[in-house]
């Protein structure tokens, strides 16, 4: 058993923890406070090569692993949410159906755009009435000659309202299959397709820096061939999808810990109260142990969940306990390390203040912790409904 990372792996680590200290920690909490999406450090994450991580070169992605590219979240996650979430949305949610199940001339058409960082895509899943009940999505396609005419109305989707959005992946139901569940399918629509209209959302709790959008389709046409791969397959594929994505939010989970964590040690090391750092009170200290032991098998369970994506294995039940165990270690890592700040630890001044914050979305985004015993229930073979 070897559980060094490679020495590439390591220095894809160091790379990304210096952009991060040097050019997203010094801006995370004035946007975080504007509610602005960074278009400066969008381009230098595209710069660095933040995009198509794990998508070949032959469409201009950077050819490495999944387990890079979990590294690369994780560093971002350690110093602020809304960045990490642009970056994972992105790779795990805006290029990952495309590069998967995308025709050549889909992947050549938009691939390249989006690796480089150029263009950003949305993964148009949820709706108002359809959340963890994602099989119940309204959203219509029908095909009227060589067009799709959809219409519905999509939620929360991250990336999908950018000065830079290309477009977006829309789960829609494109009939009745014969035992009465609805045929759903994913198609792909162009930014400024007639039609279709994505709204920014506002006055959110977390990631207030990364953008959340709503999507309107009103009779909004699209060629037959923007389907994304066969027709009945979208449901399958976006499931696929979050998989992978749900590893990228554990990710956010194990590195939003990590940030917590080294913040509540320099703190507790460095306040004094009575007399002495409180690090000195055990029940203090006791917290530091149990935050960074529970980061230690977080970053195990995430790790070995990646080994097996990047082996070829099945990897969908470990994907979601990675997801479920990450998100909770940094709920009460998060918790501890503001609590260990006091009064302090209320005040936007400190970021552990902003992790709080961010934090509650990991147990809700791509899948909340309920679904995710749902799916571990399911794979160990519980009946579970
Ligand atoms: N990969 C591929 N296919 C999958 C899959 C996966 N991981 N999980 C389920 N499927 C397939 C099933 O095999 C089934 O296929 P058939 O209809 O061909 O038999 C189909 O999808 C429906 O699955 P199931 O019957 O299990 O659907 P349920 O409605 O019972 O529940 C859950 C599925 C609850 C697991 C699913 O709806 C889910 O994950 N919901 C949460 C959605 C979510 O994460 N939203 C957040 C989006 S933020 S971007």
């Amino acid at each position: 058993m070897d559980f060094s990372l490679s020495g590439d792996e390591e220095i894809l680590r160091q790379s990304v923890r210096k952009f991060a200290e040097n050019e997203i920690k010094p801006v995370a909490r004035e946007l975080d406070k504007r509610e602005e999406f960074s278009y400066d450090t969008m381009r230098k994450m595209a710069e660095l090569g933040l995009f198509g991580i794990f998508v070949s070169d032959r469409y201009g992605g950077q050819g490495m692993d999944y387990i890079s590219y979990i590294i690369a979240v994780e560093e971002i996650a350690r110093v602020d949410g809304s960045h990490a979430a642009t970056v994972a949305a992105e790779n795990s949610l805006g290029i990952g159906p495309i590069y998967y199940f995308g025709s050549e001339e889909q992947k050549r058409r938009y691939l390249p755009k989006l690796c480089s960082g150029e263009t950003l895509w949305g993964f148009g899943l949820t709706e108002p009435n359809a959340g963890s009940d994602a099989v119940n999505a309204k959203t219509t396609a029908v095909l009227d000659g060589d067009e799709w005419v959809i219409n519905g109305h999509k939620i929360f989707i991250t990336n999908a309202s950018t000065d830079i959005t290309a477009g977006v992946t829309v789960l829609c139901r494109t009939g009745t299959l014969e035992n009465g569940r609805p045929e759903l399918s994913c198609i792909l629509v162009e930014t400024g397709t007639p039609g279709f209209t994505a709204r920014v959302m506002h006055d959110k709790m977390m990631w207030r820096a990364s953008n959340t959008s709503e999507l309107y389709f009103e009779d909004c046409r699209v060629p037959k061939e923007n389907m994304l791969g066969p027709r009945g397959e979208g449901f399958h594929q976006m499931m696929q999808t979050l998989d992978g994505g749900r590893l990228s939010i554990a990710a956010m989970g194990l590195g939003g810990a990590q940030g917590c964590f080294e913040a509540a040690l320099k703190y507790s090391n460095e306040r004094e109260q009575f007399g002495r750092a409180i690090s000195n009170f055990q029940i203090n200290a006791f917290k530091l142990a149990d935050m960074h032991t529970e980061i230690e098998a977080a970053r195990l369970l995430l790790y070995r969940a990646c080994w097996l994506r990047d082996n070829a294995k099945a990897f969908a039940k470990e994907a979601a306990m990675a997801k479920l165990y990450c998100s909770e270690v940094m709920y009460r890592c998060a918790n501890h390390a503001v609590q260990l700040h006091g009064g302090y630890g209320l005040m936007k001044e400190f970021d552990v203040e902003r992790f709080y914050r961010d934090q509650k979305l990991l147990e809700i985004g791509e899948g909340t912790s309920e679904i995710q015993r749902i799916v571990i229930a399911r794979h160990i073979g519980a009946r579970c409904l």
